[in-house]
C-alpha cells in the first residue's frame, strides 16, 4: 500500500507556481490577486481560509480577505461582491461555503464574474466543464485529478465509484473523470443516498472516490483488494490524545482500509492540501486571463 501524499505533492506544485507567479511579475508587471469572502465564524472555514492565504503568500499570490458577521444580509454581501467583480486590481473571487441559512448560496454565486470565478462554481463555469471547454476545475476535483496524473495511476478503462453528488466535489469529479481525457476514461458510478446496494457498488471500484460526509463510513469490507481511495471527507471529532481536544478524519476508515488498498490519501495532508494549489492555479490563470480574455 502507498500512501499518496497531498501535502508532499502540494508543496512541489507550490515551486512550480512560484516561479510562474515570478515570470508574470518579471514579465508582465502583473501582480496576481486573489479576494476571498468569509462569512461568519466557522472554525473550519476560518482554517482553510487562513491556509489559503498562507499558500498565497508563500507562492507570491496576493491576497485579500473580507471577514464579515454571520447576521449580514444577503444584499450587503452581494453588494460586496459588485464591489470586487469591478475591481480591476483583484483577478480571483471565492466566496468560502457554507454561507449562512438566510443567504441564497445560489444568488451568491451567480453574483460572482464568471471571469473571475477561480472557485468555478459559477453556471457558466460549470457549463464549460461539462463541454470540456476551457475553464476554472473546481479546486477539489482538480486537486484529485492532479493527484492520479502525478502518481501516475491509470484511470483508462477503470472503473470509478463516487460517494456523494454535491456540486462542489462528487458531481464534477465524475464528469471530469468520465471525460475522454487523461487522467479520464473511468466508467463512473455516482451514488448518493438513494443509491441501493451501495456497499456492493463500493467494493466494485477500481478507485474510489469518497465524498458523503459522514466520518469513517467507509470500512475494509467495502473496498476492492488493490483499490485506489481517495478520501475528500474531513471532520473534527472529539479526542483526549491531542491537545486542541480534537482530530481530524476523514470519510474512510483509513486504518482499516489502509490495509486492502494500493493507494490511499490521508486525513489531515490528502486532498485538503491539493484543493489549496488548485485555487492558486486556477488564480494564475485569472491573472493571465488565460480563460476570459
Ligand atoms: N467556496 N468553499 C469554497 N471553495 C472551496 O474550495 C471550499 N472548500 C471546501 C469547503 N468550502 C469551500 C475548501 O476550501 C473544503 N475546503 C478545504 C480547504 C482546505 C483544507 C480542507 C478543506 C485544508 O487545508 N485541509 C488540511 C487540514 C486543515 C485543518 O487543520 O483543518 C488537510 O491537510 O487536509
Amino acid at each position: 500500500m502507498k500512501i499518496i501524499d497531498g501535502k508532499e505533492t502540494a508543496k512541489q506544485i507550490k515551486k512550480e507556481i512560484a516561479a510562474e507567479v515570478a515570470d508574470l511579475i518579471d514579465n508582465k508587471g502583473k501582480d496576481p490577486h486573489l479576494a476571498a469572502i468569509l462569512v461568519g465564524e466557522d472554525p473550519a472555514s476560518q482554517t482553510y481560509v487562513r491556509n489559503k492565504e498562507k499558500s498565497c503568500s508563500e507562492v507570491g499570490i496576493l491576497s485579500s480577505v473580507y471577514r464579515y458577521p454571520s447576521d449580514i444580509t444577503e444584499k450587503e454581501l452581494l453588494e460586496a461582491i459588485e464591489y470586487i467583480n469591478n475591481d480591476d486590481e483583484i483577478d480571483g473571487l471565492i466566496v468560502q461555503l457554507p454561507l449562512p441559512d438566510h443567504i441564497s448560496e445560489k444568488r451568491v454565486i451567480e453574483s460572482i464574474n464568471p471571469a473571475k470565478d477561480v472557485d468555478g462554481f459559477h453556471p457558466m463555469n460549470v457549463g464549460k466543464m461539462m463541454l470540456g471547454l476551457p475553464t476554472y476545475l473546481p479546486a477539489t476535483p482538480y486537486g484529485i485529478i492532479q493527484l492520479l496524473e502525478r502518481y501516475d495511476i491509470e484511470t483508462e478503462g477503470k472503473n470509478c465509484v463516487v460517494l456523494g453528488r454535491s456540486h462542489i466535489v462528487g458531481s464534477p469529479v465524475s464528469v471530469l473523470l468520465s471525460r475522454k481525457a487523461n487522467p479520464g476514461n473511468c466508467t463512473v458510478t455516482l451514488c448518493h443516498s438513494r443509491t441501493k446496494n451501495l456497499k456492493k457498488i463500493a467494493k466494485s471500484a477500481d478507485i474510489l472516490i469518497v465524498a458523503m460526509g459522514q466520518p469513517k463510513f467507509v470500512t475494509h469490507e467495502m473496498v476492492k483488494k488493490g483499490a485506489v481511495v481517495i478520501d475528500v471527507g474531513i471532520h473534527r471529532v472529539p479526542s483526549d490524545e491531542t491537545k486542541s481536544g480534537y482530530k481530524l478524519v476523514g470519510d474512510v476508515d483509513f486504518e482499516k482500509v489502509a490495509g486492502v488498498a494500493s493507494y490511499i490519501t490521508p486525513v489531515p495532508g490528502g486532498v485538503g492540501p491539493m484543493t489549496i494549489v488548485s485555487l492558486l492555479q486556477n488564480t494564475l490563470k485569472a491573472a493571465r486571463k488565460e480563460v476570459y480574455s
